[in-house]
């Protein structure tokens, strides 16, 4: 039995590494907005893989607000809600009060049951670049990078990728910093993200939910960080809108290649 569990266990990870060595979109960052894009990815057909670094999916969507375990989405956002199964509470002026754990792990659920692969303690420490395009992920165990060991690190291709890494933007700052690329961003570079202005923040969101150099999309906070728009705290529809707006516009650029 020993030997049998784990024969399985390698098996069959190894397996599912093989089949997503090439992808139509890679996501990094599991959060809720790079979770909505893969939900809505594989749900339109496209091979995707969701790389995060920590052991649990999920990114800032746990903890509510300062632990709280609450979080608020508004009106815009809450046909992703109901399309997700996800119970809420009415707040009044057209907000909506979700249970974080219980709308963080259905999100989890509805993408890799949609279809999407998660691979979680992975941590990405830079991109295959050629042809002035942004090709997939160089991708690395977290504890490796995180205890600074000096092992050389695997590659996964991507037709398309997406930096949902948060408010340290972490693929579009490397991207530009490595290759002296110009993003599509206001200076070309990544301007970081400016204090709180709830209102504002969430439409900018979803604005600057685009495609920032060719072959790299960014949605949630690391969209408005690579443009320098604002914070906006524990209200999440955003996030929501941005996850499933990346999804729609990797996948009308998939079907261009
Ligand atoms: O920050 P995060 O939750 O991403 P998001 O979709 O959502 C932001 C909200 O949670 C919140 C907010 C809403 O009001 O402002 O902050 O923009 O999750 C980002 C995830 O990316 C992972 C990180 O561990 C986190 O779970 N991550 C960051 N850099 C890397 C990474 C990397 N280089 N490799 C792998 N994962």
């Amino acid at each position: 039995m020993e030997k049998l569990v784990s024969l399985g266990i390698v098996e069959s990870y190894f397996e599912k590494l093989k089949s997503n060595l090439a992808l139509d979109a890679a996501i990094v960052g599991g959060g809720p907005s790079g979770l909505v894009a893969a939900y809505y990815l594989a749900k339109a057909g496209k091979k995707v893989a969701l790389f995060e670094r920590k052991l649990a999916p999920g990114g800032g969507m746990w903890g509510g607000a300062m632990m709280f375990n609450e979080i608020v989405v508004q009106e815009e956002a809450m046909p992703i809600v109901k399309e997700l199964g996800i119970r809420y509470k009415e707040l009044g002026g057209g907000a909506y009060l979700l249970d974080s754990v219980h709308a963080t792990s259905a999100l989890i659920y509805k993408a890799t049951e949609a279809g999407a692969t998660i691979f979680n303690c992975y941590s990405i420490e830079d991109v295959v670049f050629h042809d002035n395009r942004v090709n997939g992920l160089v991708v690395n165990w977290a504890p490796v990078v995180r205890e600074r060991m000096h092992v050389d690190p695997l590659v996964i291709m991507a037709r398309t990728t997406l930096d949902g890494t948060g408010h340290d933007c972490e693929i579009a700052t490397l991207v530009a910093r490595k290759n002296h690329v110009q993003l599509d961003t206001p200076t070309g570079g990544v301007v970081g993200e400016r204090s709180m202005s709830v209102v504002e923040a969430e439409r900018t969101t979803i604005e600057n939910t685009k495609e920032i150099y060719p072959g790299l999309f960014v949605s949630g906070m690391a969209s408005n960080g690579v443009s320098g728009s604002f914070r906006m705290g524990p209200i999440f529809g955003g996030m929501l809108l941005s996850g499933r707006k990346a999804a729609e516009l990797m996948t009308a650029g998939i079907d261009k290649l």
